[in-house]
């Protein structure tokens, strides 16, 4: 059965055929028109980037390689003993557009165990952060801190063949992955001092190995937890803050680590994948506030309250999606299962009964539905996980596989370096005066 590496290097030359005859025949076509409050609106809508990994429908939600996350957790190979899908297997789809055997999925597990450890200097790094510096500045830093081993930068430094690009961003790609879960644990256990660092289990899959570095490794639930959240947080199309910053950078030939540096500071945006620990802080404050059996009118006078503070409800509304994310509805399901009678649990199913409504009367949000970050701490606290600074460590843990994915086709691809035009008001009032 081929490697990741050997079935990847298979389908590059039938994707740059298939990429070469669709521009051929329809690269002269275009979208309709680009409107001035594109321009102004965060370009919402805007077609730009190519990604063949995943795409977002705003009704059904995300889509990988044509699967939705129903359809991934029943074809992905699972852990012996575990129900949810095993995320090497979510990476070797996203690179492939194929299902991996048990087999080629083990053989991912035992090469990110194998490469998982990082240079002493870059734990020093770690080590001399403050607990007071927040866990995503310390996680860009550390993988900013990687690029000295780049296999990338030293083969373009060599003077590499730029049809060779995409073999070590491979293995870059790949490295990075394998280190994150060292990293994410160093500065967990750093910053809630959590003790020493426990070795890397050659054994066991990426996702018992990154529960055990945090400490909830002997938890089964916990570590199933980790295989359904590695697996729904690591793609979400390629225009998400992190997924375009990750493949902008990459575009100028930086490195995967230097790009996913990039796109971790995007991640760490509070209306991006910060947006998981707000959750938490603001269901902490009105638990504060209103107490932890509060009525639904309670509840609906707080939302309300936040709204007239000009503050979002962290938590819903999407920039594409119309409907309920099915990465809230995938992490209900598991709180379903595993822990109904969670408290906080209830309080989040009862902000999903009220929320909508509210956001709906009040008029401004074009969705007022929950996303992905409504639900994924209230799984992460009720193990024992309820430092709400950390969540978005996890986030970029995952969002690796997804971003590193798509820097690997688009170096495979040949993409060229992304450079849209840029206006100034006073060019588009003179442009547009007469029109
Ligand atoms: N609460 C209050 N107001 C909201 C809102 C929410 N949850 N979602 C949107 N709005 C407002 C938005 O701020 C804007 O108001 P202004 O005109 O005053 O600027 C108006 O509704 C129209 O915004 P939109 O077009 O509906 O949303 P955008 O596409 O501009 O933004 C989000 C999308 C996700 C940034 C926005 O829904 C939001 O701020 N949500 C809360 C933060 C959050 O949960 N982010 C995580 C998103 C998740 F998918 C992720 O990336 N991890």
């Amino acid at each position: 059965q081929p490697t990741l590496k050997e079935r990847l290097a298979e389908l590059i030359p039938p994707t740059l055929e298939r990429v070469k005859a669709v521009r051929a025949e329809h690269g002269k076509k275009s979208f309709g028109p680009v409107i001035v409050d594109q321009l102004y609106g965060g370009m919402r809508g805007l077609p730009a980037l190519i990604w063949e990994g995943s795409v977002l429908d705003p009704d059904e939600g995300i889509r990988f390689r044509g699967k939705t996350i129903p359809e991934i957790q029943a074809a992905l190979p699972k852990a012996p003993g575990g129900s949810e899908p095993l995320p090497e297997g979510l990476f070797w789809l996203l690179v492939t557009g194929e299902i991996p055997t048990a087999e080629q999925v083990a053989g991912l597990s035992a090469e990110w165990a194998a490469r998982a450890a990082i240079p002493e200097f870059v734990e020093e790094l770690i080590d001399r952060c403050p607990p007071t510096l927040h866990p995503m500045s310390q996680f860009s830093l550390a993988v900013t801190a990687l690029n000295h081993d780049s296999a990338f930068a030293k083969a373009y430094a060599q003077g590499i063949n730029k049809k060779e690009y995409w073999g070590p961003t491979f293995e870059d790609s790949m490295d990075l992955i394998a280190k994150l879960p060292t990293i994410a644990g160093r500065i967990y256990r750093n910053v809630y001092g959590k003790g020493k660092l426990p070795a890397i289990d050659l054994q066991k899959d990426y996702s018992h190995n990154l529960a055990n570095l945090l400490g909830f490794g002997e938890n089964h639930a916990f570590v199933e937890l980790m295989r359904l959240y590695l697996t729904i947080h690591s793609d979400h199309e390629g225009g998400n803050v992190s997924a375009h910053t990750g493949k902008l950078v990459g575009s100028a030939l930086s490195d995967p680590f230097i790009s996913y540096s990039a796109a971790l500071n995007g991640l760490a945006g509070p209306l991006h994948g910060l947006a998981n620990q707000e959750v938490l802080v603001w269901l902490t404050k009105m638990q504060a506030k209103i107490g932890t059996d509060a009525t639904d009118e309670a509840v609906k006078e707080y939302v309300w309250a936040t709204l007239k503070g000009g503050q979002v409800v962290p938590g819903y509304g999407h920039a594409v999606l119309r409907k309920t994310d099915p990465r809230y509805i995938a992490q209900r399901e598991f709180a379903l299962k595993h822990l109904p009678d969670d408290k906080l649990f209830k309080l989040v199913a009862q902000v999903y009964k009220l929320v909508p409504d509210i956001l709906l009367e009040a008029g401004k949000a074009k969705n007022p539905w929950p996303n992905v970050d409504a639900h994924s701490g209230v799984l992460l606290t009720h193990y024992g996980l309820d430092q709400m600074g950390y969540y978005t460590v996890l986030f970029g843990v995952s969002r690796a596989f997804g971003v590193t994915a798509q820097l690997i086709w688009d170096r495979a691809l040949g993409a060229p370096l992304e450079r849209p035009k840029s206006y100034s008001t006073e060019a588009i009032d003179k442009m547009f005066k007469n029109k």
